[in-house]
């Protein structure tokens, strides 16, 4: 652990978390609904130049995500020059959260990303609820997701799931790209949460292939209302997907229920 100055005023303490790499550290703290960020390199400057660029795999990507899954938040901050960044958590119910910044710095040239790690707690009562079996359709905001076929998923092993999201009005979803994708696929393992995030884009547009050792994928979207999302986790178990995208101005987010063999 690290000790921590400058986080006066602090209604929960700061957490520290160190890597695999035992190279970067997270500074997280929150106060009231606002959760405040900065990334701290291996000589203890933070972290201020990040990738840029068309295509998602760019800055800081921050994903809090209650421990049951049952409520995320996803968004892209700017980075100040001093090399903090804030989240409003004001749309989280109560309970327990683990933190993940996906942070793509500038000049990284073997893998393009690596993750922090932090845990908040919103007060309140916490009830956590069970993690619901597959459903294939989901309507969130009035807008239906399918999920079509049934999913075969083994770890490491690239493969793809095909939904069709169809507008309250029986048309096809347009999508419109948000933080440089058409949809974002966020995967959560339950228990451990275990990470990963691959997404979907225009065919041929770059910086969309997710990586995982050896192994790539990408998903692509050629149609309206369809999406092709690259599934590519690291280990078996129940695992979580988040499908984000942008309709009309609506950010939706579509969970479902997914077996890794
Ligand atoms: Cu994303």
């Amino acid at each position: 652990m690290l000790a921590l100055a400058g986080c006066g005023g602090s209604s929960a303490p700061p957490s520290v978390s160190v890597p695999a790499a035992h190279t970067y550290s997270l500074v997280s703290h929150h106060s009231g609904s606002l959760l405040t960020l900065k990334i701290v390199q291996p000589d203890g400057t933070p972290l201020t130049k990040f990738k840029t660029g068309s295509g998602p795999h760019t800055g800081v990507h921050v994903i809090v995500v209650r421990r049951d899954l049952s409520a995320i938040l996803h968004v892209h901050p700017h980075v100040g020059a001093d090399g903090v960044f804030r989240a409003s958590l004001s749309t989280l119910p109560p309970g327990p959260y683990r933190v993940v910044v996906d942070v793509y710095p500038a000049n990284q040239t073997v893998q393009p990303n690596f993750q922090l790690f932090a845990n908040l707690r919103i007060a309140g009562r916490y009830a956590p609820k069970p993690l619901p079996p597959l459903q294939r359709r989901e309507t969130v905001d009035g807008f239906t997701f399918i999920l079509h076929g049934v999913p075969h998923l083994r770890a490491i092993q690239p493969a793809f799931l095909h939904f069709t999201v169809t507008a309250p009005d029986g048309k096809s979803a347009a999508f419109t790209p948000w933080f440089g994708a058409l949809a974002h696929a966020i995967f959560f393992r339950t228990g451990s949460l275990d990470y990963f995030h691959t997404h979907v884009c225009a065919p041929g547009a770059a910086g969309c292939t997710s990586i995982l050792g050896a192994a790539k994928v990408t998903g692509t979207s050629s149609t309206a209302g369809r999406l092709d999302v690259g599934v590519l986790v690291p280990v078996s178990g129940t695992w979580r997907l988040f499908l984000q995208c942008r309709v009309g101005g609506h950010v939706l987010t579509a969970p479902f229920t997914l077996r890794v063999e």
